[in-house]
């Protein structure tokens, strides 16, 4: 389990900074919103997940999208914007997306996943009762109205769904104790009847022990859990640097996470042989990824008018039915 942990944090963490490095040239055409230092949120949660489990999340995705299987060459393709992309090269990396992968999607737009996946959860609920929703948003999106209303219509239907608060302490620029009147959100989603837990986000197996054990309860008809998870985010709100220059945190606040960093931790606890041989393969992974998109085509300018509406579309994916 370890060696697949360590894996798939090393493949978002190394496709991450390559992002970041390539981002200079121009060639990557979608804004992006790196979750460096953020990736054992994802991966842990993940690793509890079954095929037919789902999951919704932000902008910040590409941590989300690759923990769950998302594929590798379609999300390189996306953010460069060609026509091999998840989307077409049509949503960039703030909405990527795989339905076969149980990657249901993500949004620009804060907030707005967190219902969809509520309404996902009660279509499973009634569809497919052994498969759950897992939500992630930030600390943010909690403060949007759209996540107290969720929260009680989970409880009210009892819905398969996991909400998921990736903490990193900053809404852009903003930290939460000058955003929220009371900076508890445990405390909100059990007011709104969700039993909840507070998690250390760079601890990747106790947090799929615990989402484990949570999905047990979701899982057999107990309705929604909640989780904050703290993390951090070690790069700029968006963009591929580093921004502490701004003033609005102090560079030593990130040093304590880059010292439990869980990438490097769990890479040094593989036998050497082990640990080189994954980052290897990775590379190579990554590599090919990239060469991928470089040499896709451009969508069509057709494609400008397609995917507008959708008029048909089977709510299950592929393992789910
Ligand atoms: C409805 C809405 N309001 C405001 C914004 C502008 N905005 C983009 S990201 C962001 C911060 C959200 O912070 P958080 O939810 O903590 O996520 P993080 O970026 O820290 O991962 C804001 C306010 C937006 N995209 N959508
Ligand atoms: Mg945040």
């Amino acid at each position: 389990m370890r060696a697949q942990l360590y894996r798939s944090l090393y493949r978002i963490r190394r496709l991450e900074e390559e992002v970041a490095r390539v981002y200079a040239t121009d060639k990557i055409k979608s804004p992006v919103h790196l979750s460096i230092g953020q990736e054992a949120v994802s991966v842990g949660v993940c690793a509890a997940l079954r095929p037919q489990d789902v999951v919704f999340g932000t902008y910040r995705g590409h941590a989300l999208y690759l923990a769950k299987g998302g594929d590798l060459n379609a999300m390189v393709a996306e953010l460069y914007g060609k026509a091999t992309g998840c989307t077409k090269g049509k949503g960039g990396s703030m909405h990527l997306i795989d339905p076969e992968a149980g990657v249901m999607g993500m949004s620009a737009v804060v907030g707005t996943t967190i219902a969809n996946a509520a309404g996902y959860a009660y279509a499973l609920k009634h569809r497919r009762p052994d498969a759950v929703v897992v939500s992630f948003f930030g600390d943010g999106a909690t403060e949007e109205g759209v996540f107290a209303e969720t929260l009680n219509f989970a409880v009210l239907k009892q819905l398969p769904v996991l909400f998921v608060c990736e903490n990193n302490g900053y809404a852009i620029h903003t930290p939460q104790i000058r955003r929220q009147g009371k900076a508890d959100i445990c405390a909100r989603a059990e007011a709104a009847g969700v039993p909840s837990a507070r998690l250390n986000g760079n601890d990747v197996v106790g947090l799929a022990r615990r989402t484990e054990e949570a999905l047990a309860e979701v899982r057999t008809g107990g309705g929604p859990w909640f989780f904050e998870v703290a993390t951090y985010r070690w790069r700029e709100h968006v963009g591929p640097g580093e921004d502490y220059q701004l003033g609005y945190r102090a560079a030593a606040e990130c040093g304590p996470w880059v010292a439990a960093d869980p990438v490097r931790r769990l890479g040094d606890a593989l036998p050497a042989g082990e640990r080189t041989g994954i980052e290897a393969e990775v590379e190579t992974e990554i590599a090919a990824a990239f060469a991928f998109a470089e040499a896709s085509p451009f969508p069509d300018s057709a494609e400008l008018m397609t995917d507008i509406f959708k008029e048909e579309f089977d709510v299950l994916t592929a393992a789910q039915r």
